[in-house]
């Protein structure tokens, strides 16, 4: 990775090479639906999703919603709704 810094004044010079290495892990999908993150996936996370229902990423308060959106498609609709409760009642 080639980093440029910059002196108070604007003159630019390279840092000195760096490397790094980045690990990524795959995402356990029991913990994607664990809409509230308390470690399981409960009528709470249920609730939680569906009082986001039919948000997306154009609404004010996704910050908030997108915990409910379980599978990543910038909404909350019936698909996670569905994919929550499945996991609710397989376990
Ligand atoms: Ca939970
Ligand atoms: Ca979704």
């Amino acid at each position: 990775m080639q980093v440029t810094v910059s002196d108070p004044q604007g003159a630019e010079r390279n840092a000195a090479p760096v490397t790094r290495s980045i690990t990524v892990q795959p995402v356990d999908p029991g913990n994607l639906l664990d809409v509230n993150k308390d470690g399981r996936v409960s009528i709470g996370d249920l609730a939680i999703a569906a009082a986001h229902y039919d948000k997306n990423v154009d609404s004010p308060d996704w910050s908030a919603a997108k915990a409910a959106d379980v599978n990543y498609d910038g909404k909350i609709d019936i698909t996670d709704l569905a994919q929550v409760a499945r996991k609710l009642w397989n376990e």
